[in-house]
């Protein structure tokens, strides 16, 4: 077993990493920016090492300082977490490099992903349902006028080096065809350093629906079943749940199954995930796999009752899977919800500063994975998510009901938060019926009227 790692993140994350540790008896080491000297990470580690200046570009994002650290407290492995270095393969690469085990997957598994028309040609070649599109990188407008045309309009274009969203443009005829397509590869040139572009049939009001996957670093591969992501707000996951209440037992065996092929065609191992559209249909089709824990494993973890970082820990030391594919129950239903520092009274603009009075929900069914506490400053270099409250129940209306009580008792005060909008989502009758598509964050805007969530918890109805 792994002795002493490394976190290579902060935040919520570097925490529930921290936790995962200290139940197996592995030591940890935290690092942290200038800007993160009073984080409960840095606290909570057997050991911390200061990696540079406040902005991420000078510290969390500094693959030869994590390194540097690395060496200097001499750790057998580094957790990425997510966001930061989690999906960079050339960081995997100097760890494997450097005999430091990477916990996560091999760099040539995230490299493969990474490139996102890569991807879709991989797993389509081993029949995985894709988007009909083009068959990989488009070479001339010539071809991709082309294939917009086989496929039909309206059509998405899509960064072969972008991903959740980042470098995406429609076409709704041949018309705005070429506009479309010049800016969209420019975007991409600017933005990620690589104007390879491709193109994907664009679906209409899908789902997004996603499935965990556990594999060892001996060929076994299980999945978790499926959290439905689809309640997002420009790319951003606002709450996500566990089971999808759009999913049949059917769909969610065909999903696993098709998660476990594009996972053998990469030879992936570690935790991962791997992203559908669903349409009304139930029609389903892989968009993406994500090469890391994601922020949303919780739901996960509390509908299985399996703890996924501890997995990560054992499959990087090199154990064998302890779980069978009939091992795994879906026994409840979990919901969670992103808290995040930002003013929903202004367009949601990020929201630092010193939280000046603080009370956390608790109480049965309710789990609050988070680093804030009173008189915490959250410091404006880093994304504004400050925690996630998950609840979890027999049913899905019972986590709903669970959910609307540990927001309402949820009191941060000194910064705003989007407490009360993630309340006004979960009392939404839309979201309750299950009915939610992409789509819905938009149209829940359109049609509610903002002080129901610009008020603060405390001035809030509290009737249920
Ligand atoms: C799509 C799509 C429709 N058709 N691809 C956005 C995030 C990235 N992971 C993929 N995304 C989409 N890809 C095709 N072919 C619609 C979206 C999309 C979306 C997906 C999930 C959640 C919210 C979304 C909001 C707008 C568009």
């Amino acid at each position: 077993m792994l002795k002493k790692i490394l976190i290579a993140n902060r935040g919520e994350i570097a925490l529930r990493i921290i936790r995962a540790c200290r139940e197996l008896g592995i030591e940890t080491v935290a690092v942290y920016s200038e800007a993160d000297e009073q984080s409960l990470h840095v606290q909570l580690a057997d050991a911390a090492i200061c990696i540079g200046p406040a902005p991420a570009s000078e510290s969390y994002l500094r693959a030869e300082r994590i390194i540097a650290a690395a060496e200097i407290a001499d750790v057998d492995g580094i957790h990425p977490g997510y966001g930061f270095l989690s999906e960079d393969p050339e960081f995997a690469e100097q760890c494997e490099e450097c005999n430091i085990k990477f916990i996560g997957p091999h760099s040539r598994s995230i490299r493969l992903m990474g490139d996102k028309a890569r991807a879709r040609e991989t797993v389509r070649s081993v029949g995985v349902p894709t988007v009909p599109g083009s068959p990989g990188v488009i070479e001339s407008s010539e071809e991709a006028v082309h294939v917009a045309q086989q496929i039909g309009y309206p059509v998405l274009i899509k960064a072969v080096a972008g991903g959740g969203g980042r470098g995406m443009r429609i076409a709704h005829n041949a018309m705005s065809f070429q506009k479309e397509f010049n800016a969209a590869s420019n975007e991409a040139a600017k933005a990620f350093g690589n104007g390879a572009v491709y193109i994907e049939k664009y679906i209409e009001e899908p789902r997004h629906i996603e499935i965990q996957i556990l594999a060892d670093e001996h060929g076994n591969r299980i999945h978790l079943g499926e959290r439905d992501c689809s309640v997002q707000r420009r790319h951003q996951k606002v709450i996500e749940e566990a089971p999808s209440p759009f999913v049949t037992p059917e769909l969610r065996a065909a999903m696993g199954e098709a998660a476990l092929k594009a996972a053998a065609a990469c030879d992936y191992w570690n935790a991962g995930t791997i992203e559908f559209l669903v349409d009304k249909d139930r029609n389903f089709y892989f968009i993406e796999m994500n090469t890391r824990i994601q922020v949303e494993h919780a739901i996960t973890e509390e509908v299985t009752g399996i703890d996924l970082i501890k997995q990560q820990l054992r499959i990087a030391s090199g154990e064998p899977l302890r779980y069978k594919q009939s091992d795994i129950q879906i026994s409840r239903h979990a919901i969670e919800v992103r808290i995040c520092a930002e003013d929903p009274s202004r367009n949601f603009a990020p929201c630092p500063g010193e939280i000046t009075l603080y009370y956390p929900p608790g109480g049965h069914g309710v789990r609050l994975d988070s680093h804030i506490y009173g008189g915490y400053v959250v410091p404006p270099f880093y994304d504004s998510m400050i925690g996630k409250v998950v609840t979890y129940a027999p049913t899905r209306e019972l986590a709903l009901d669970r959910m609307n009580r540990a927001l309402s008792e949820y009191l941060i005060r000194g910064i705003r938060t989007n407490i009360s909008f993630c309340r006004a989502i979960i009392r939404d009758p839309v979201f309750r019926e299950g009915g939610a598509t992409t789509k819905f964050v938009e149209t829940f805007l359109a049609r509610t009227p903002h002080e129901i969530f610009t008020k603060t918890n405390e001035n809030l109805d509290q009737s249920p």
